[in-house]
């Protein structure tokens, strides 16, 4: 058994004689500071109550929610009681930050505000067993943090549309490694996936059946459905960035509407793999009238404080046009009250840091001189450590290869940090898995590429450098695999991991 470096040797001691099978630091992403206190574990039995007020009740609520159906108990949220599991709101921690601490009488999990203790109660989880009949919690203190305000997943619904329920499972499963932002890339060459109301024909046409790489990912988001998913999100402390690509990866949307392009010719409907062969029209009005309003509309139905713009590999935009563009579509953003948010290319445009953008760096490169001069703040997914879509390895099912085969420790074994050596460490806001959705079918197929590699990423993302250690992440990634197997999640069983 390894231990993280923060944690005492008594974290893994020897059996003794009721050995406890989880350790207080067996979790999750690693905890930033763990305490065991031998001797003060806590059952959770038929007396036991969840106390709570005010607005800690909801994620209170949740707990019991939880804990109910696995352990059979009761757990009545009430306001006082002996044998509890209190959630306490108090001043003084980080935010997302917390404090849990288990004593023989009593469990104290206690937050500056409810996504503290929500982060707390993913922590709670991961330190019950797996099975009962004995629910035992690990005696001892945790105080735990996030290193990144940003912890992202992307999950590309153009390229194969992927229904609500199968968008808020992946919310269920990524939230339990707290991971708070949710990116969805809702338009691309292959379909567009979300209502716009003054546009129609943009998912009359592009969300039909038959849209979608080799025809097979049809289908759109409502704006209720879109709106429903913002809330069942946000009830887990995730945050929807939405996300429509320009000026390149609009040929769905120039399908729809022909006007789009710069000669007024309807381009053929595309269900192939390619990119980079689309572009909307920098001097043309009605690119600027189209782009505004569906930024206004999107704006309007996303209360997070970021709106994707996309940006990427815009290889039939000229780069005087590109920069035009950018130099309205940026402030625009800002006009409808959102943070622009784009691709690593945006960086060639002054207006980038001018409007305050985050820039998603995704390239291999280990510098990067437009992103580092631009000076803006910067989430890193390095495509050959961080994208869910490519190959574990060559023989695995699924996936794609241009930026190499990732196995699970290509995608644990680097440091944000020091990702970028132009770039300083200040500016990184956090990191972001991308699942693009070209090879993908069903859910089965998602869960597959995604875990256990997206907990690689969380790890990075919220767990402080100290902690990072490939030993004891395959370990407690290998502990993991039951509670997977138990909620029917497809993960796949990497050779690099002893799965218990
Ligand atoms: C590159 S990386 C893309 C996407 C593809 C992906 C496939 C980036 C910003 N764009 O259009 O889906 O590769 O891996």
């Amino acid at each position: 058994v390894v231990a993280l470096p923060l944690v005492t040797a008594t974290a893994s001691a020897g059996p003794s004689h009721r050995r406890t099978a989880i350790a207080l630091s067996d979790v999750l992403p690693a905890v930033a500071d763990a305490t065991p206190a031998p001797g003060e574990n806590f059952r959770i039995g038929a007396d036991t109550v969840i106390t709570a007020s005010g607005a800690a009740l909801t994620v209170a609520g949740r707990l019991a929610e939880v804990l109910r159906p696995v352990t059979g108990f009761d757990l009545p949220v009430t306001g006082t009681g002996e044998q509890a599991i209190a959630l306490v709101l108090e001043p003084g921690h980080p935010d997302e930050g917390y404090r849990l601490d288990i004593g023989a009488e009593r469990v104290e999990l206690a937050a500056t505000g409810p996504a503290g203790l929500f982060a707390g109660v993913q922590t709670l989880r991961q330190l019950l067993p797996v099975e009962g009949p004995r629910w035992v919690l690990p005696g001892g203190q945790i105080n735990d943090f996030p290193r990144y305000a940003y912890r992202g997943a992307m999950l590309d619904l153009a390229r194969h549309f992927h229904e609500p329920a199968e968008v808020r499972a992946y919310i269920d499963q990524i939230s339990h490694f707290k991971i708070n932002y949710l990116h969805l890339h809702l338009s691309d060459d292959q379909g567009w996936r979300i209502q716009i109301d003054s546009w129609p024909r943009l998912t009359e046409v592009g969300g039909a059946p038959g849209t979608g790489v080799s025809g097979a990912g049809g289908g759109f988001l409502t704006k209720d459905e879109y709106r429903e998913l913002v809330r069942y999100a946000a009830d887990r402390f995730v945050t929807i960035v939405p996300e429509i690509d320009m000026p390149g990866h609009v040929n769905a949307a120039q399908v729809a509407y022909p006007e789009l392009t710069c000669d007024g010719i309807a381009p053929r409907p595309r269900t192939d793999m390619r990119v980079g062969y689309s572009s909307l029209c920098a001097d043309s009005d009605v690119t600027y009238r189209f782009a505004e309003d569906v930024i206004r509309e999107l704006a309007e139905m996303t209360p997070g404080p970021y709106l994707h713009i996309g940006g990427d590999e815009a290889m039939s935009t000229p780069h005087g046009a590109y920069l035009t563009f950018q130099r309205r579509m940026l402030p625009l953003v800002r006009r409808h009250g959102k943070i622009p948010f784009g691709w690593h290319e945006i960086a060639q445009s002054p207006a980038a840091a001018a409007n305050g953008a985050v820039i998603q760096f995704w390239g291999r490169e280990r510098n990067s001189p437009a992103v580092a001069a631009s000076g803006a703040k910067v989430v890193l997914s390095p495509a050959n450590r961080t994208y869910l879509d490519m190959e574990y390895d060559p023989l695995t099912p699924g996936g794609l290869d241009w930026a190499g085969a990732i196995e699970v420790r290509d995608s644990y074994d680097w440091d944000p940090a020091g990702l970028l050596t132009d770039v300083p460490a200040e500016r990184v806001l956090g990191v972001e898995a991308p699942l693009w959705s070209e090879t993908l079918r069903d859910l089965a197929d998602l869960e597959f590429l995604a875990f256990p590699r997206v907990v690689a990423i969380a790890e990075l993302g919220w767990s402080p450098r100290e902690t990072h250690d490939w030993e004891s992440f395959r370990e407690r990634l290998g502990a993991y695999g039951p509670r997977w197997s138990r909620a029917g999640v497809r993960f796949y069983r990497s050779p690099q991991i002893r799965w218990s």
